[in-house]
């Protein structure tokens, strides 16, 4: 760093630390390049407007096996290593659980050896950051570039020219299309290397840049702004990252950004495989490209274009080509989160590319004359149904959820194709959310069964007859404790709030969101501390309520959730009758690294969506395999965890999803359960008349109002069930064996949920890719 270490900062040391572990990992990312070149196999490429990384050090070092050295390194110059590991930025390109999951499958990708390589956008600005003023969301532009980022290597050489708009010609009978807007594609390239090195792919983010990027005639003019105009313009498409979750926004700059980045990774695609191969009829054999969510779909016609324009290939070759290669992953139900365009603006900017998608309407229902169904309707293009129609495989992210696309969103289609839709249940990287973030429980693992697990999580069965041993569950506990603690320090430094490390430890994180239903949960906490003032020397199970969770920027009722839970936290534990019995405290900033600090100490795991709304959920998986117990709804992935830890290890409550549906069916489902529940309908009432907004009495009657006239997310239908399974809960947690228990049979029967076998499910059943490891 060229530093005199006296003069060091944490951030020279980071840096010097990573340039060091970046060394170690570049040989091992060119060995893997160069074997993949040779074997020349089926590659896989993973499609995603989101990348959800976090920090990458410590993955470095862990996956490396160097933790031992590095700490004794660091040592001899007198430098803590966490303190090191805490300077490094989240790398936050991406929203949630979407972009989450893609960065668990490049992990996995990597410890399996598939070749693959992830494409996505470099956003300047990743997701916003949350403070809090006066209990209210304050978003600040997040900027993690700002500081050197030592984990990628700029590709200039790598570079795509792009257009937009411009005009359809024919010229010698093939169709042209002359963009009148240019820009540039550049590729990031960061190694991503998988567990003890073995293997290292690549994740190419594209960084928008100008074709001349500077005007010296202007500039010499004197108009020094206008001279570097094209160059600001270009780079806005790769600067922000949409903050919306589940939501779409809508807008023109969203929808180039989709085609920059799946434009220039179908071009990078298409010469790698040319500079080894003549034949394009054999893409098929050789790519398969995944498309995570709708966002890239437009890779799709984008490919087929080129195929047939530019390479000459007839309109069904190309077709068919497109289709052997393209597969796509739905990840919600939601219908205002299923992309669709206005058909004009998406002409205007993409011609040539609308022609397309009326021709593969038009060949798909020649080959389908029983019904029509195309991408384009209603003035729209719908780019669920364009997926579909172009994918080889589409695929669900849980059983239930699959299950609802068949039913639901994709009914038609799946009678037409009814082999296309698969399901491929979530999962989640054991080396980050047990190995990494969990060190003591880790420990206690491998102490006990060897360290296979890390690389095959289903091993950890091997842990029940373990559960039984006194002085091993004794251990267990003993580990939950001292995550509590370091969690209590964590959190009174940062926040300057003591929790009670001896409560139950009841945590919801995730994007606020209404079918999220963290309302319901506060509601109930509510309804609690009323309950506790009623007898305050009452032998209550003490609770430490644990939230965090980012509100999209437009989405104005959940930041009023945010809000009132603030101000719930703050009249809650100024009370000194609960305080010893109920704490309520909201960490501001989510991300992953918050995530890997919280999950590691948590008793309960809040997973609470109304049935049918959430596909699947990963950050269940993260808590069950951390040992705490869920309580939830028959949503998502919750169906398959319970299945599998147990249902006497799982506090279950609430509607099923076609109950959801009946229930919305009753006019006054809201007003009917707030009659027949007192502590619902006092609970309501606090928030109504101003309890915990003295000054504003009037803060959250909109809250109360839409909870009781419309409640479509069925909060109040859900209550009465929910406030019991709470209190089931504390009831087992009056026992800590039978609680330690139940933690620990969680941990062992959660080996399925790893993202390694979601990946190798990819590969048998939707990609045909094989590994290049030897086993
Ligand atoms: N919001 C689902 O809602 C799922 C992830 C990953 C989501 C969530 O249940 O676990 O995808 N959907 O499959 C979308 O982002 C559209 C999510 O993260």
């Amino acid at each position: 760093m060229g530093k005199d270490p006296e003069h060091a900062k944490f951030f020279d040391w980071r840096m010097a630390l990573s340039h060091a572990i970046r060394d170690r990992i570049v040989d091992r990312w060119v060995a893997s390049t160069r074997r993949t070149y040779e074997q020349d196999g089926k590659r896989v490429y993973y499609l995603s407007m989101e990348f959800l990384i976090g920090r990458l050090l410590e993955d470095g070092i862990v996956n490396l096996g160097l933790v031992e050295e590095v700490g004794e390194t660091l040592r001899t110059f007198g430098i803590d290593y966490r303190s090191v590991l805490e300077d490094e930025p989240d790398a936050a390109l991406g929203n949630g659980g979407l972009g989450r999951l893609a960065a668990c499958f490049l992990d996995s990708l990597s410890t399996i050896g598939c070749p693959a390589m992830g494409y996505g956008i470099r956003y300047e600005n990743g997701l916003f950051k949350q403070s809090f003023v006066d209990g209210r969301q304050v978003e600040s532009p997040e900027t993690w570039l700002q500081e050197p980022h030592p984990w990628e290597f700029g590709r200039p050489e790598v570079r795509f020219t792009l257009g937009f708009r411009g005009e359809v010609t024919t010229e010698n009978g093939r169709t042209v299309w002359k963009p009148s807007e240019l820009l540039q594609a550049e590729a990031f390239d960061t190694p991503i290397v998988g567990w003890q090195g073995r293997w290292a792919n690549t994740l190419r983010l594209w960084a928008g840049r100008a074709v001349d990027p500077f005007d010296l005639d202007r500039f010499n003019a004197g108009d020094f702004a206008a001279a570097a105009e094209h160059e600001a313009l270009a780079r806005t498409i790769s600067r922000v990252l949409y903050p919306e979750d589940s939501n779409e926004a809508g807008k023109e700059l969203r929808l180039k950004q989709e085609f920059f980045f799946s434009a220039a990774s179908i071009r990078d695609i298409l010469r790698r495989f040319e500079g080894q191969h003549e034949d394009l009829r054999a893409l098929p054999k050789k790519v398969a490209i995944q498309l995570n969510d709708t966002h890239p779909a437009i890779a799709g016609p984008e490919l087929l274009r080129i195929l047939h324009d530019e390479r000459g290939l007839s309109f069904e070759e190309a077709l068919e080509i497109t289709h052997g290669c393209m597969n796509y992953t739905n990840h919600t139900l939601l219908p205002e989160a299923l992309e669709r365009w206005d058909e004009r603006l998406f002409g205007r900017l993409l011609p040539r590319h609308l022609q397309i998608i009326d021709r593969i309407d038009d060949a798909h229902y020649r080959a389908n004359p029983t019904r029509l169904l195309s991408a384009r309707s209603d003035g729209q293009v719908k780019m669920g149904e364009l997926s579909f129609i172009v994918a080889n495989k589409v695929n669900g992210v849980s059983a239930l959820h699959t299950d609802l696309m068949k039913k639901t969103v994709f009914k038609d289609l799946h009678g037409l194709h009814p082999d296309r839709i698969v399901n491929e249940t979530n999962g989640v990287t054991p080396r980050r959310w047990l190995h990494s973030c969990n060190p003591g429980l880790s420990s206690l693992i491998t102490d006990s069964i060897g360290d296979g697990w890390i690389a095959d999580l289903e091993q950890l069965e091997r842990l029940e007859p373990f559960i039984g041993k006194d002085d091993w569950l004794h251990r267990f506990r003993a580990v939950k404790a001292e995550n509590k603690v370091t969690l209590c320090d964590y959190i009174a430094e940062r926040h300057g709030m003591r929790l009670n490390p001896d409560a139950m430890f009841d945590i919801q994180i995730k994007r606020i969101h209404e079918y999220k239903r963290q309302h319901l949960n506060i509601l109930e906490a509510i309804a609690h501390w009323q309950e506790i003032k009623d007898t305050p020397g009452g032998d209550w199970v003490p609770r430490v309520k644990i939230f965090a969770g980012k509100a999209a920027q437009g989405y104005h009722f959940a930041k009023d959730i945010i809000h009132l839970i603030n101000d719930v936290a703050k009249v809650v534990n100024a009370d000194a009758e609960t305080r010893d019995s109920l704490q309520v405290i909201f960490l501001p900033n989510y991300n992953v690294t918050l995530a890997e600090h919280l999950i590691p100490a948590a008793d309960l795991s809040e997973q609470i969506s109304t049935a049918g709304k959430e596909a699947s959920g990963t950050g269940n998986m993260k808590f069950a395999l951390n040992g705490a117990l869920t309580i939830g709804t028959l949503d998502g992935a919750n169906v398959e965890i319970r299945e599998r830890v147990g249902e006497e290890n799982f506090f279950l409550f609430g509607m099923l999803a076609d109950e959801v549906m009946q229930r919305r069916m009753i006019h006054d489902h809201a007003q009917q359960a707030i009659a027949a529940d007192p502590r619902l309908a006092r609970a309501l009432e606090a928030i109504r008349s101003g309890t915990f907004s003295p000054q504003d009495p009037g803060r959250y009657v909109h809250i109360a109002d839409n909870l009781t006239w419309s409640d479509y997310f069925l909060v109040c239908s859900d209550f009465s069930a929910y406030w019991q399974a709470q209190r089931e809960a504390d009831h087992a947690y009056r026992d800590p064996d039978l609680w330690a228990r139940k933690a620990a049979l969680n941990v062992a029967r959660s080996g399925w949920f790893s993202s390694d076998r979601t990946i190798r499910g990819y590969m048998c059943d939707i990609w045909g890719a094989e590994s290049l490891l030897a086993p």
